[in-house]
């Protein structure tokens, strides 16, 4: 990685023109899920299913931002954000996945850009973001089947030929690792479609979601306008020093190659490692070189979430070169019990995967925190330890950008409380309190801390 010479204007501040934004998705926030022809998705399934969701919530409203977007995108500006990620619903626009297009399928999008444009605020959009078209998982096991793949290339190519003409910069995928260890395998907290598969299919599954990314590329390349930017947005697996020795820095470059390999590192170097393959075994997805090349298509950006370290990593004589050291139970979390407070994350992931795959750009798609947030009664919501983890967090970015390390922009997760799948709507991560009866927004003091850190582009 060549560090470029940057000099900050002061210690705490960010380069010049870092964007700053938040994000959200779909599902998560949109609700209308019968409005303007669009269809079912695994998730509406999975909500309806009973017991599947704390206080078993469902998206059928969440934060009813498909009609309140205009009052949404006024809060955007009010943080003074020039940047915005949500997702589209694939359902809104392919109501069966394949097939006809919904005619009025973009219809609420082309309404919210429209509206983000005329605040100065420029839309970053993610085409997957959970949603699958129930039917596809019904005809062919959604990603289990490489036609899904098909799919998403060709619902890509379709959304990018509609609004690329505004829309500059588009994610594929988010989280692969998310929706299919959690969605397919037995994670360690279930995600539609609720599924308890096999390592290998597991491992098939991957290759397809890969798959699927590198057609959407091709397709959006093919069919965007020209200079369109693309790229992913992944829950990289990521891989922290535990000392910040030079042995240990060494190891955690290492394992973040190996412990991303069935992913990332595919996508990035279009091939499967060696380790990856020896260990996988007879579990190794079957593949052909054709596919690689379409999964490691040319990108323009790598999107990182990072909410806390995967891993501590230190030097180790095992031929892997590193070793991956076991969570005291003492660690300390966020409200969320997985939320590991761990902000030095935000230095090391960035840093590693720019090191490891010369990666040329990169945001932080992602980053934020739950907290147990309260109204009291004279109606502010003083939300400390959210302000604490992003300050600590925003440190670590700021002394990452400061050495050189490529990071573009930043999108807070997330703009407004919503359903957080499966804790329902029990676990608010907005800097906008939502009362999900009256849809009323509030901000809390971290929005005034977010506000504060755009409008000097450092720290406060
Ligand atoms: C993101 O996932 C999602 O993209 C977003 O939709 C979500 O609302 C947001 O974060 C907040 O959760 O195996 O112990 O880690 C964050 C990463 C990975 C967090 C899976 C929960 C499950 C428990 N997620 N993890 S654990």
């Amino acid at each position: 990685m060549a560090l470029a010479a940057v000099e900050p204007a002061s210690a705490s501040s960010f380069p010049k023109g870092f964007v700053w934004g938040t994000a959200t998705s779909a599902y998560q926030i949109e609700g209308g899920v019968n409005e303007e022809g669009r269809g079912r998705s695994i998730w509406d399934t999975y909500s309806h299913t009973p017991s599947k969701i704390h206080g078993n919530a469902n998206g059928d409203r969440a934060s009813d931002h498909f009609h309140r977007y205009k009052e949404d995108v006024a809060l955007m500006k009010a943080l003074g954000t020039t940047a915005y990620r949500f997702s589209i619903a694939w359902p809104r626009v392919f109501p069966d996945g394949t097939g006809a297009a919904n005619p009025q399928g973009l219809d609420f999008y082309n309404r919210l850009i429209d509206e983000l444009l005329a605040n100065g605020i420029e839309p970053f959009a993610t085409l997957y973001h959970w949603d699958l078209p129930q039917a596809l998982q019904d005809r062919m096991g959604g990603w289990e089947s490489l036609d899904t793949a098909k799919a998403f290339g060709d619902y890509a190519g379709y959304v990018a030929s509609r609004l690329t003409d505004r829309v500059r910069n588009v994610f594929t995928i988010n989280e692969s690792s998310t929706f299919i260890d959690f969605g397919y395998g037995a994670g360690p907290v279930e995600l539609a479609p609720g599924l308890k598969l096999s390592q290998a299919r597991l491992n098939q599954i991957r290759h397809h979601v890969a798959l699927g990314h590198g057609l959407a590329v091709q397709a959006i390349r093919a069919q965007g306008r020209t200079g369109t930017k693309v790229g992913l947005a992944e829950n990289v697996v990521s891989c922290v020093p535990a000392i910040e020795t030079a042995e240990n820095i060494r190891a955690s470059e290492i394992a973040t190659r190996e412990m991303n390999a069935g992913y990332l590192t595919a996508i990035l170097e279009g091939k499967y490692t060696d380790a990856f393959l020896a260990y996988a075994g007879k579990n190794a997805p079957r593949f052909t070189a054709e596919e690689l090349k379409i999964i490691s298509s040319p990108i323009d950006f790598v999107g990182l979430n990072i909410y806390m370290p995967q891993h501590y990593v230190s030097a180790s004589d095992h031929p892997n070169g590193f070793s991956l050291l076991p969570f005291p139970t003492s660690f300390p979390h966020m409200a969320s019990d997985w939320l590991r407070i761990g902000p030095e994350a935000m230095y090391w992931a960035p840093r590693n995967v720019a090191k490891v795959w010369d990666v040329k750009q990169i945001y932080i798609s992602e980053n934020g925190t739950s907290a147990a947030d309260k109204v009291l009664a004279d109606g502010r919501i003083i939300d400390l330890d959210r302000i604490m983890y992003l300050r600590n967090y925003l440190t670590q970015l700021q002394r990452a950008t400061s050495e050189g390390v490529p990071v573009a922009g930043y999108f807070q997760w997330s703009l407004i409380d919503n359903f957080e799948w499966s804790d329902g709507l029990d676990k608010r991560f907005g800097l906008y309190h939502v009362d999900f009866e009256t849809q009323k927004r509030t901000p809390k003091l971290s929005a005034e801390f977010y506000r504060q850190l755009i409008a000097a582009n450092a720290l406060k």
